[in-house]
């Protein structure tokens, strides 16, 4: 994968060396690079004691210092929450760890400026890029539900925003105006479809900021980026164990992390299928990861919270493909790519599921009715 901002390669010896800052007397026997993350660049170290070690893009994360400041807030705080909920012991939930350097830094800076962090591997887990059968979509909902479960006490002033904008659609609409003014494509089907497919839905960008500025919906600590692969799920009892990719967990409302989950968690297909013609939404993926959600979170959410569920499924499958088309037309600037086309691919994907959502609008509200 390339990105215009992080397309700098690291050799083995100095990642070797990055690494020992986190682990000193590590031997590291291996380094390679893992997952399948848009913006930072990703490597699990094996050693003894394997662990993650990162480079945070900072076009993205501009205040780099601050998003691990948050993280490592989060971590105190769930390490509590998780002492006083008394799980039972095959329920188990852990929060990585940051790993601090040889000077009790939660980060290291290289000589050129990079920004490096480690964070402990969740062992013995896995996750997936989509999703395996109804009991994972259940685990995944669960993963998400108690997330927020732990995170529900902890004020919202308690952390920075590190992303301004981030998930504001209507932001995301501002500059996907600005860029297509300045762009100079010519209009193939494809873009026409996404240009249509914007200008057909004028109103759907201000969905829930519209309800957050009245009051209906409230700020919460979020997790901001709840895709599938982001739940980890254990290798023996193949529950839900950990959510990994702390980055964007900041004050924002609920809906972006149930909007996004299910986006990401209904697209059988996956969001980087070539085959974006085929794209659909499945109603019974969503029931199971609804349900599996509120069995946790039924506690503490508020009937306007329903109200605006489906809103949210749909509202993210859409923003995330106004963020794709935004960048295709922008030249790359921000998700990383593997081709020049592929940021107008994942942005076809997203419509198309944003369209499937449409079409089945009266099961998915059947289904979040159901589960009131
Ligand atoms: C980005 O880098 P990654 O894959 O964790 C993006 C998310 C998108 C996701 C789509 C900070 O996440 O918002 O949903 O790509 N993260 C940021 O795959 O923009
Ligand atoms: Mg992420």
């Amino acid at each position: 994968m390339t990105n215009q901002s992080e397309n700098r390669q690291q050799t083995l010896s100095q990642l070797i060396k990055i690494a020992h800052q986190f682990q000193p007397r590590a031997k590291i026997n291996e380094i390679k690079q893992h997952g399948s993350g848009n913006i930072n660049s990703t490597y699990l170290v094996i050693a003894e004691q394997p662990f993650i070690l990162q480079r945070l893009n900072t076009k993205v994360f501009c205040q780099p210092k601050l998003v691990m400041d948050n993280i490592c807030i989060l971590s105190e705080h769930v390490q509590e929450a998780i002492k006083e909920l008394n799980l039972e012991p095959n329920q188990g939930w852990l929060m990585p760890k940051v790993l601090l350097t040889q000077y009790q830094q939660h980060h290291y800076l290289g000589e050129d400026g990079s920004f490096w962090r480690g964070i402990s591997y969740v062992e013995n887990s896995l996750s997936f890029d989509t999703i395996q059968n109804l009991h994972h979509a259940q685990e995944v909902g669960f993963g998400l539900g108690m997330f927020h479960r732990l995170l529900d006490n902890l004020p919202v002033e308690s952390l920075a925003d590190t992303l301004v904008g981030f998930h504001i659609t209507p932001q995301y609409l501002k500059q996907y105006q600005q860029v297509f003014g300045e762009s100079e494509f010519t209009a193939s089907r494809e873009i026409q479809y996404c240009t249509q497919f914007i200008s057909d839905r004028p109103k759907l960008p201000y969905v829930l900021e519209a309800a957050k500025g009245s009051g209906k919906l409230k700020l919460r600590i979020i997790h901001g980026d709840p895709k599938i692969n982001n739940i980890m799920i254990d290798r023996s009892s193949h529950k839900a164990v950990a959510m990994i990719d702390l980055d964007t967990v900041k004050p924002g409302l609920i809906h972006y992390d149930i909007g996004d989950c299910l986006r990401s968690g209904c697209n059988p297909l996956g969001e980087e299928t070539e085959d974006w013609s085929e794209v659909y939404f499945e109603p019974k993926l969503a029931a199971a990861i609804l349900k599996g959600y509120l069995n946790v979170a039924r506690d503490f959410l508020t009937p306007e919270d329903y109200d605006y569920i489906f809103d949210s499924i749909r509202l993210l499958a859409f923003e995330l493909g106004l963020r794709f088309f935004t960048d295709y037309l922008a030249g790359n600037v921000y998700f990383s790519v593997s081709h020049s086309e592929h940021n107008l691919a994942r942005a076809l994907v997203q419509f198309k599921l944003t369209e499937s959502i449409e079409q089945q609008e009266v099961t998915i509200k059947k289904i979040i009715n159901s589960l009131r």
